[in-house]
């Protein structure tokens, strides 16, 4: 059996975490069984980061990892017909999501005020008051640090959301009116688009980046074939 470690839910969303929620989109298009421990505990987690999976025994981290654990032990039904071309899109586009995108999305939730009072409560909400007080702005800091360390966090608010939004269009004008990125099956490519998309798009926190994602309405039609199909 899999377990998945995860967040809580939080947001509307079956994950406010965009990996935690790429992994379980991945689960549930590879109709692979798995149960979930969503008790968020980052200290257990391998590599002090959130999904990591327990696979019968075996314990891996990291989304992509974890996928090809998958995919070299239980089968591989959606990325196996792949061109070599797919796959170098597949692999540039994930980067997009994961590497860019993701921290303009760090930037509405945990650095600007409006969007961090929705994450603080959300995230933080359950929590007993002193442990909260303590813990929410630690973890701001260091999700603030990170950013620098990136090199995002040392682009100004405009900038940051201006990079996203390309990031925006990109991903828009590459789906253009096909049903999933690759064309008319859905991938693995779409666990990833899905979960980084419905997070921008469905999470409850307002933002140039979010204002711009609404523009393209083959975005949120993508997201709600992608919720029907996978998540009903
Ligand atoms: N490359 C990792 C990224 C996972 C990741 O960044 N997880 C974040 C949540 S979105 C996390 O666990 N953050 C907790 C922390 O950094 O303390 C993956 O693909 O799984």
């Amino acid at each position: 059996m899999i377990t998945v470690y995860q967040f809580a839910p939080a947001f509307g969303l079956p994950n406010a975490s965009p990996f935690c929620m790429k992994l379980e989109t991945y689960l549930r298009m590879a109709a692979l069984p798995f149960t979930l421990d969503n008790r968020g505990d980052v200290m257990k987690a391998p590599k002090g980061k959130l999904p990591y999976i327990d696979d019968d025994g075996t314990v891996v981290a990291d989304t992509a990892f974890i996928i090809e654990h998958l995919k070299a032990r239980h089968g591989d039904p959606l990325d196996a017909s792949l061109t070599p071309q797919e796959r170098a899109l597949s692999t540039a586009f994930e980067r997009l999501f994961e590497e860019d995108l993701y921290w303009a999305v760090v930037q509405t939730r945990w650095i600007e005020q409006s969007g961090w009072l929705l994450t603080k409560a959300a995230f933080f909400g359950t929590m007993p008051a002193p442990l909260r007080w303590i813990i929410a702005p630690l973890a701001r800091r260091g999700l603030r640090s990170e950013m620098r360390g990136h090199g995002m966090g040392r682009h100004s608010a405009a900038e940051i959301h201006a990079i996203g939004c390309r990031d925006v269009t990109a991903v828009s004008d590459f789906l253009a009116d096909k049903p999933y990125m690759l064309g008319d099956r859905p991938h693995s490519l779409d666990a990833t688009a899905h979960a980084f998309l419905a997070n921008l798009l469905w999470a409850p926190v307002d933002s140039p980046l979010r204002r711009h994602a609404q523009r393209y309405p083959n975005l949120e039609a993508y997201c709600q074939r992608m919720k029907a199909t996978f998540f009903a």
